[in-house]
Formats: structure tokens, C-alpha cells, sequence
């Protein structure tokens, strides 16, 4: 399966974590087929001094969606990424490692939602899907990425 995740970072040292990341999704999910560059934005959705790098990235794997999310979870956690218990909406981290798609598969659970639905509210993650799958399908919007 291919699995297209998104990263963001806006603590510490940006490029480097995010590679860092990629370097260990490489070690435990599977080869990377495809990345986009680096995009510096603006947080959405929340205020901090801090920009955001963001990228994407494809990876191909045997691993089930599920247990991708906790390979995700785990390298976020590995690369300082704190998690409030008590704080309500987006705070700033190191790392941030979504699922935006498993191929056309859809995922509605608690814990997992495929595509991830906020892709094409989010210029963010927009541009870098732009720029590495333009012709990708969204499989709930039915729309190619380039139209969103
Ligand atoms: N991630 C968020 C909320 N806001 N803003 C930017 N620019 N980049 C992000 O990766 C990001 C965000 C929640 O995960
Ligand atoms: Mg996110
Ligand atoms: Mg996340």
C-alpha cells in the first residue's frame, strides 16, 4: 500500500526533525517513493510566533493503516513532541506526522480518519500534494488534487 502522510514543525530546529522523521518512517513503515519541498507557513487555526515548516511525503508499506498511525505516534514521540493532557485546540511541536491518505481507501474511526478531513481546507498540506500528485483522486471529494 501507499501511504501519503504530512508533516508540520514549528519548535526547534524545522528541516532537520521533519528529516529526521523521514529517516525513521524509512526504518519502520517502508520505503519513501516521493516528497515534496519544504513550505514555510503561517499557523492556521491557532496564534504563535512560530511559522510552521510543512512537507509531505509517499511511502510505500505492508503495515495496516492502524498500526501506521501508531508508527506515526511513536517517531513523534521519539522527536520531543509533548502532548497536553489539558490544552484545548493546536498548540506548537516539534512534530506533527499525519495520515492524509492510504491509497482510495476511507477510514471513519475514533482514532483514524482517511483521508484526513481537513486536506482541502488547508493550504499547508494543499501545495506540497500539489506539487508531488496533482492527478491523485481525492476519494471523498472525487475531485483530482490539482482541482481542490
Ligand atoms: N498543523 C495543525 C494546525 N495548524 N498550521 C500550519 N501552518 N502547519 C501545520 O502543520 C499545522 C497548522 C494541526 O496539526
Ligand atoms: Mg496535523
Ligand atoms: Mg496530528
Amino acid at each position: 500500500m501507499e501511504i501519503t502522510l504530512g508533516f508540520g514543525s514549528n519548535l526547534g530546529k524545522r528541516k532537520e526533525t521533519i528529516e529526521q522523521a523521514y529517516i525513521l518512517l524509512e526504518e519502520e513503515l517502508g520505503e519513501m517513493i516521493s516528497k515534496s519541498s519544504f513550505l514555510e507557513t503561517e499557523p492556521w487555526g491557532f496564534e504563535s510566533e512560530n511559522k510552521f515548516m510543512n512537507s509531505v511525503a509517499v511511502f510505500r508499506t505492508s503495515k495496516k493503516p492502524e498500526q501506521a498511525l501508531d508508527i506515526c505516534n511513536a517517531i513523534e514521540a521519539k522527536l520531543g513532541r509533548k502532548r497536553s493532557e489539558t490544552s484545548v485546540g493546536y498548540s506548537s511541536r516539534t512534530i506533527d506526522i499525519d495520515i492524509l491518505f492510504c491509497e482510495n481507501k476511507i477510514i471513519d474511526t475514533e482514532r483514524l480518519k482517511v483521508p484526513h478531513p481537513l486536506i482541502d481546507k488547508r493550504d499547508f498540506v494543499l501545495k506540497p500534494l500539489k506539487e508531488i500528485m496533482p492527478d491523485f483522486i481525492h476519494p471523498l471529494l472525487g475531485k483530482k488534487i490539482s482541482e481542490i
